[in-house]
């Protein structure tokens, strides 16, 4: 298997596939495409001849491709025999519920705190609605924890876990977390301890940093 994967420091869709192949235990092949400027557009055209999205992240199996951050997740999923799901139907709509929202809402939860701002030496001080937003998705991830009973959000680890690295850090590594959620600073520590997230970090944070003028408000990017 190939994985098309975006620079390690900018891409957090590519981060989310990458973490549920590497947790399942697969073995694969990666190219690393170059999302920033001036590559972006030439490196992405290379994408575009095999996946119609022409976007990273990208799986070729065979001649099978998968395109997608999701459905890359659910594939690894199915090759390690469902392991990073749980195993009755309703645990997996609620983990496949967290998936999507997170694939298509909690995005524009803090938007300017993207995930290429882990990287900023500078960070900023969090606005009001961005702690309002962090305060909507401690409760969210409380809210299953008290459920399963931890330590991950559906008990064991699972996809949803997995789609949420890259929200936790790009979030809480700007807004301290209260100690009335002290269950849920234990997930986020155990979660970012793995040995996967922990090698893709190795390989991301070297990189220069991509300056976003948006996360700044404008002026400094
Ligand atoms: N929904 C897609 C989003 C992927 C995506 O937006 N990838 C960015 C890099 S992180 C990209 O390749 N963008 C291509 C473009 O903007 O043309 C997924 O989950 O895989």
């Amino acid at each position: 298997m190939i994985f098309y994967s975006g620079t390690k420091n900018a891409s957090s869709w590519s981060f989310r596939a990458w973490l549920a192949l590497k947790e399942a235990g697969l073995v694969f092949d990666e190219v690393d495409i170059e999302l920033r400027l001036p590559a972006r557009q030439e490196a992405l055209a290379r994408i575009a001849r095999f996946s119609p999205a022409a976007s990273v992240p990208a799986l070729v199996d065979g001649e099978t491709v998968v395109f997608d951050s999701l459905a890359i997740m659910e594939y690894a999923n199915e090759l390690c025999g469902g392991r990073l799901l749980p195993g009755d139907a309703k645990g997996r709509a609620v983990a496949r519920s967290l998936l999507a929202w997170q694939h298509s809402e909690v995005g524009r939860i803090c938007p300017a705190l993207s995930f290429e701002s882990v990287f900023y030496d500078d960070k900023r001080v969090p606005t009001a609605t961005e702690q309002a937003g962090a305060e909507r998705l401690l409760a969210a991830w409380g809210d299953c924890l008290e459920r399963s009973g931890g330590p991950y959000l559906m008990g064991s680890l699972s996809l949803a876990d997995l789609g949420f690295v890259p929200t936790v850090m790009r979030v809480f590594s700007h807004v301290d977390v209260p100690a009335r959620w002290g269950h849920v600073k234990a997930w986020m520590d155990a979660l970012l301890q793995r040995p996967a997230v922990l090698e893709w970090m190795a390989q991301a944070t070297p990189l220069p940093p991509v300056r976003l003028p948006e996360y700044f408000g404008g002026g400094r990017g």
